[in-house]
């Protein structure tokens, strides 16, 4: 294993708020692939690229260039595990670096806060550094593999998108996250419009519920007719998504017929590296993962 790099953790508002099992499976999981974590004291929300960046753009980069400035005082590079916030950074770097009267003028909304800002800093996705590692080198970490078990990859909008600023290859049809699935022992399954929207960015979810989710119930569905166990994604909103979007249709339908389990990938990985479920906050699902656990792990 290589030497341990040491990131700023940026949590955004809605692993720490809605889904702090994925923050602590998060936490647990990549010190031991040698990654470290830095709290990022007074950290704000990103703020939400599909959502506040669309009403108001100069407020969105004031606001993002403060979260880079603190991760640049402290110095380390940012870390993420929200595509949304991913996307944010990243195009506000971009922003920042291709408009140096723009960095500039964030700079003097800072007079006086003593945060000093020159946008060097970089911004990463988990499932990017995750990626820097090497499947390879985090097969070896794999003691327990999950043989048997069909995921659903969901990838997400902003990971991929705009791709002339995103570090991966430029094709439409990747891979990366499925070969990271592949070597837990899971198989990732091809499904119809694997990358389609989960429905929930973009402020979809926070203005129209109904459309919401009915864009996840396709891919909802989609997942089913592929008879996947599991649905796999990087990002704190589409998890919320696939997993509120799985109740709230069995509450309409008056049926338990959406139940497939929603994992971050860091708690896929941790259990194929041997670590307890209730570690990985297995056990704080709404989407119960209790049968397939019982399946995989006996
Ligand atoms: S922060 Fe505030 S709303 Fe959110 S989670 Fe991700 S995008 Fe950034
Ligand atoms: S997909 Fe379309 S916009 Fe997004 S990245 Fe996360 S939430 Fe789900
Ligand atoms: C989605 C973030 S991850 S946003 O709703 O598009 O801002």
């Amino acid at each position: 294993m290589t030497e341990a790099k040491t990131y700023s953790f940026f949590l955004g508002c809605v692993m720490p708020n809605r889904f702090p099992n994925v923050e602590k499976s998060i936490r647990e999981v990549l010190p031991k692939i040698g990654i470290e974590l830095d709290e990022l004291e007074g950290a704000s929300c990103c703020p939400a690229p599909g959502v506040i960046r669309s009403f108001d753009e100069p407020t969105w980069l004031a606001l993002a260039s403060r979260n880079l400035a603190l991760a640049e005082k402290a110095g380390n590079d940012l870390i993420t595990g929200c595509n949304g916030c991913y996307g944010t950074f990243k195009e506000a770097l971009a922003e920042l670096k291709e408009h140096p009267d723009r960095l500039k003028e964030v700079k003097s909304y800072f007079h006086g806060l003593g945060i000093p800002f020159k946008a060097e800093v970089d911004a990463k996705h988990i499932i990017e550094v995750i990626h820097e590692i090497g499947p390879e080198e985090i097969k070896k970490q794999v003691v327990r593999p999950l043989k048997g078990l069909k995921v659903a990859v969901h990838y997400g909008c902003h990971l991929l998108k705009p791709s002339n600023n995103r570090p991966w290859e430029k094709t439409q049809r990747h891979t990366f996250l499925d070969e990271l699935v592949d070597i837990t022992g899971a198989e990732s399954i091809p499904y119809r419009d694997k990358f389609m929207c989960c429905g929930a960015g973009g402020g979809v979810r926070g203005s129209n519920v109904p459309v919401s989710v009915d864009i996840a119930k396709e891919k909802l569905d989609n997942m089913i007719e592929a008879g996947v166990d599991a649905i796999v994604n990087v990002c704190s909103f589409c998890h919320l998504q696939f997993e509120v979007s799985q109740a709230q249709l069995n509450k309409e339908l008056g049926e338990q017929r959406y139940k497939i389990p929603v994992f971050y990938y860091t708690q896929l990985l941790g259990l194929a590296m041997g670590m307890d479920p209730e570690t990985l906050g297995l056990h704080k699902h709404v989407v119960s993962t209790q049968s397939l656990l019982d399946r995989l792990l006996t």
